[in-house]
């Protein structure tokens, strides 16, 4: 297992590569360039600037997380190949700074959604929090409405000039079915793939979150069915799966360790983060803590030991804790907590007696 940190680079991060460097055990930044629009081609230049500061610290570039794909990619509009070829020229230049795990998601419109950022836990820290209700009760059309009245809803995923498209988007999106949405994954992946392994570059498909439909969008990686189905559609080992336990758990029938046992040598990178769930779909993030949690984090980690696990993984969202000032999800202290539990269980199993 190889312990990568995400940083969202400077001025754009409250954490420090000086701060990452003291967490033991990690070796590289999950990184993106993420004042760039979805579709455009990353500069080699910018990119080489980001190799810089990372090698003043010894980290390596290995992991990128997101490059964003267009939505006329996920629409299967005529522009489409326009902006594939742009991905294609990404990758070939994220090759040149030994780029080796592209993660990315093929969710319409939104990546992942919360409805709280700051959700109080008992012990006084807070977390993000997913009310089930409010997000099925919302009417799409008036998502920039609710959102403008309630700035808790914007989540940190969003990108503010697609929310200004908003109602085009959801125009463009209308009529859209799982299997239009599979099928212009499948042509984003024949043509991206051959590239990627000529670089010997893996992309990994992220999971829907919460893997479910939200606001009448249809999700296509959701479930083991439908990671069986992506994996199997372009059959090579640069077409892999970010595992990510937190989105993939909040729906109780996904057995994510069955997942990790079916699907083991097509995952270079995880995301290992525990939620809690209840009863009524709601689910709120916690520390990585198996009592904590939803989630059999000690179950995960043996499992990816047991398979000989030689990818990248991140812990993921933290909650927010000390009075830290930071990016929801993405401070310093819980994160690093994290670190330390995967690597507690991780070195248990390693270097046993
Ligand atoms: C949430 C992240 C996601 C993820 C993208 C991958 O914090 O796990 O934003 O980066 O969905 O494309």
């Amino acid at each position: 297992m190889r312990m990568v940190f995400r940083w969202f680079g400077t001025g754009n991060d409250t954490v420090s590569l000086r701060q990452i460097r003291q967490i033991p055990g990690v070796e590289g930044i999950v990184w993106a360039l993420h004042d760039l629009p979805p579709g455009e081609v990353w500069p080699l230049d910018r990119i080489l600037e980001v190799k810089r500061e990372a090698d003043e610290y010894g980290f390596h570039l290995d992991v990128v997380e997101s490059v964003n794909i267009h939505d006329d990619i996920k629409l299967g509009l005529p522009s489409r190949d326009t902006y594939i070829e742009h991905y294609q020229r990404t990758i070939e230049n994220l090759a040149q700074v030994g780029v080796k795990t592209i993660c990315y998601n093929f969710m319409p419109v939104f990546d992942w959604v919360r409805t709280e950022l700051h959700r109080q836990l008992p012990d006084g820290s807070t977390a993000m929090f997913y009310e089930k209700a409010i997000i099925d009760r919302i009417d799409p059309r008036e998502l920039i409405g609710t959102i403008n009245e309630n700035p808790d809803l914007t989540m940190p995923g969003w990108e503010p000039e697609r929310l200004a498209r908003l109602s085009e988007l959801f125009d463009a999106y209308e009529g859209m079915t799982k299997e239009r949405l599979r099928e212009n994954l499948r042509y984003f992946l024949e043509a991206i793939v051959p590239v990627a392994e000529r670089h010997g570059i893996r992309m990994a498909i992220h999971p829907d979150d919460p893997p479910w439909p939200i606001f009448g969008l249809p999700r296509i990686v959701s479930t083991q069915e439908d990671i069986r189905h992506i994996l199997e559609m372009v059959d090579s080992p640069s077409n892999g799966l970010t595992l990510c336990t937190g989105s993939l758990s909040a729906d109780p029938a996904n057995d994510v360790i069955g997942m990790i046992r079916e699907f083991a040598d097509r995952i270079p990178f995880v995301h290992i983060r525990n939620i809690r769930r209840f009863d009524n779909g709601d689910f709120i993030e916690t520390s990585h803590r198996v009592t904590d949690g939803s989630v059999d984090i000690p179950g995960v980690v043996k499992v990816l030991h047991e398979a000989g696990f030689r990818g990248y993984a991140r812990p993921d969202h933290g909650r927010q804790i000390w009075d830290e000032a930071c990016r929801p999800g993405y401070g310093l202290f819980d994160r690093a907590l994290g670190i330390m539990y995967l690597w507690g269980l991780w070195d248990s199993l390693q270097h046993r007696a």
